[in-house]
């Protein structure tokens, strides 16, 4: 076994230091297990591993509540035997969205910023037992956090009983880099007292003691991040119209000139916008968000960066031997919080952020599906787009016009499921170009985002469907011909093209 004694500062708990399969024992059928872990960082790596051992031969599942998604020795290794029966709030494993959409998998796509919230206040059932990476235990029986916080804090508090990996891949560096505050809950709460992006409000360990801690696992196992794609020409552009307007949105003094704390979300838009950043001639960038990626180092190092503030560190493998080989340097800018902060309406709101997400598809009136391939599949979840874009100062949401070679459009009559109303979208950004929202009614957006950002080949049968939406309805608020309004997708499902 991996020596971890150094890391366990209290001896009294070395004698609790166990192999993985040992601790996978304490699982039993139905037990809701609240993991540590956000993205492909921080998560529980060698118990998962042998609990799936444990389940191939012995047949059960478990509820697994973790931050956001993990990697695959935690989602993946569980799914594949069949172990998981609920899940939350996200998740992005492709076997796991399989088992959710056959029926395997009761998965309950949340706010990520209410998650910890709902599991304390009872609603969820109680947490059986925390399982949570950690790269040490202090004296007091305090967890060192490794490179994500989510709901951990708020599982370990709920939770009787602890069981601990101590991930001996995850630097002691780590330690100081995360700012631990779990709120109370309505009516005793009290305002997140975070008024700046750097503004450290709680303490550096996640509080747990000595007594709770079952048992203890060495694990060596590294967080399985994601190799970033390299940024395709969509991409390129939406940063490029992304940078244009958020410049012009300085020269009309509606944001200073180092902007507002920005949020982005993962995935090759919000690459390819961070990247426009770093060769951008804006400074003293600040960021307030939930998952921090290469981009950032990219910005540190270009001197543009005064603080990324986030709930997890979840680079490329490449950015994470960048981090790791130089962690006192970078840990000065990042600041890991639990996601009930991060993601906090009310600093959100108070800190007036942008908020920079993704959709799958977005409708001529300028609402947002996230999750829902033609209203039923779901893909990954709402992560956190809706805490940021309900609260953001400023909310833009990203799509290439099309998907699946062009058979797809992503600008339809009306969305066939929908994650982010009108109310909450100021911006959409296609390659095509930017539909500006804000000030307009209905029929205004309408023809902004039609003319501005559908492609080519779907312009004139979106424009054809309004034009007759605004005949059938006399000019209505909102002009739709209902039994029309999903056509896009019943026809994409009858002929495999939305094209007519
Ligand atoms: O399919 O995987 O088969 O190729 O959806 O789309 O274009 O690769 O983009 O990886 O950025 O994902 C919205 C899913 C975009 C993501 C979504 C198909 C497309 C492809 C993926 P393939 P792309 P991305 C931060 C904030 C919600 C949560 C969120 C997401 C696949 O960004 O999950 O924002 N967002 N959280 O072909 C059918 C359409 C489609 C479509 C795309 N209209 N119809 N398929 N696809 N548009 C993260 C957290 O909160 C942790």
């Amino acid at each position: 076994m991996i020596d971890i004694t150094d890391r366990v500062k209290n001896k009294s708990l070395q004698s609790k230091i166990v192999s993985a399969e040992e601790a996978a024992t304490f699982f039993k059928p139905g037990m809701n297990v609240g993991c540590s872990g956000f993205t492909a960082s921080g998560y529980p790596k060698a118990v998962p591993i042998a609990l799936a051992e444990r389940m191939k031969k012995e047949p059960f599942t478990v509820n697994i509540w973790t931050g956001a998604s993990t990697g695959p020795e935690c989602d993946d290794v569980l799914a594949q035997v069949k172990g998981i029966k609920g899940r939350l709030p996200y998740q992005t494993d492709a076997l796991l969205r399989k088992q959710i959409n056959d029926g395997t998998v009761d998965y309950q796509d949340i706010h990520l910023s209410e998650s910890a919230q709902l599991s304390r206040c009872g609603y969820l059932g109680k947490v059986d037992v925390a399982l949570v990476e950690a790269a040490g235990i202090t004296e007091e029986g305090d967890l060192i956090p490794t490179t994500s916080l989510g709901n951990t804090a708020s599982y370990v508090q709920s939770a009787d009983v602890v069981i601990v990996e101590i991930n001996t891949t995850q630097p002691m560096d780590l330690d100081g880099m995360h700012d631990v505050y779990v709120p109370l809950d309505p009516p005793n709460r009290q305002p997140i007292p975070v008024v700046k992006a750097d503004d450290r409000v709680g303490t550096p360990h996640i509080p747990c003691g000595v007594d709770k801690i079952k048992y203890i696992v060495p694990c060596d196992i590294k967080d399985h991040t994601r190799d970033l794609a390299p940024i395709d020409a969509n991409s390129h552009k939406m940063a490029e119209f992304t940078l244009h307007f958020l410049n012009e949105e300085i020269k009309a003094g509606r944001m200073p000139k180092n902007l507002l704390p920005l949020q982005s979300g993962v995935g090759n838009v919000a690459n390819a916008v961070l990247a426009g950043f770093v060769e951008s001639d804006l400074t003293d960038l600040t960021v307030y968000t939930e998952v921090i990626q290469d981009a950032m180092l990219d910005l540190i190092d270009a001197g543009k960066l005064k603080i990324a503030s986030g709930t997890a560190f979840s680079p490329s493998p490449a950015g994470m031997e960048r981090f790791y080989k130089d962690v006192q340097k970078y840990k000065k800018y990042l600041l890991l919080r639990p996601q009930e902060v991060s993601n906090s309406p009310e600093v959100v709101h108070r800190l007036g952020v942008i908020a920079m997400n993704t959709a799958i598809e977005v409708d001529i009136y300028g609402h947002v599906n996230s999750t829902h391939i033609t209203g039923t599949k779901m893909m990954n979840g709402i992560g956190g787009s809706c805490d940021f874009a309900r609260n953001a100062y400023l909310t833009i949401f990203y799509t290439p016009s099309v998907a699946k070679d062009g058979k797809i459009s992503s600008v339809v009559p009306m969305c066939s499921h929908i994650d982010h109303t009108e109310h909450d979208v100021d911006v959409i950004i296609t390659e095509q170009g930017i539909a500006d929202l804000r000030n307009k009614a209905p029929r205004q957006r309408a023809l902004e985002i039609i003319n501005n950002c559908a492609h080519p080949d779907y312009k004139p049968i979106l424009l054809d469907y309004y034009n007759r939406a605004l005949e059938k309805t006399g000019h209505a608020h909102t002009p739709h011909i209902l039994e029309e309004a999903l056509s896009f997708h019943e026809r994409f499902l009858a002929t495999g093209s939305m094209k007519k």
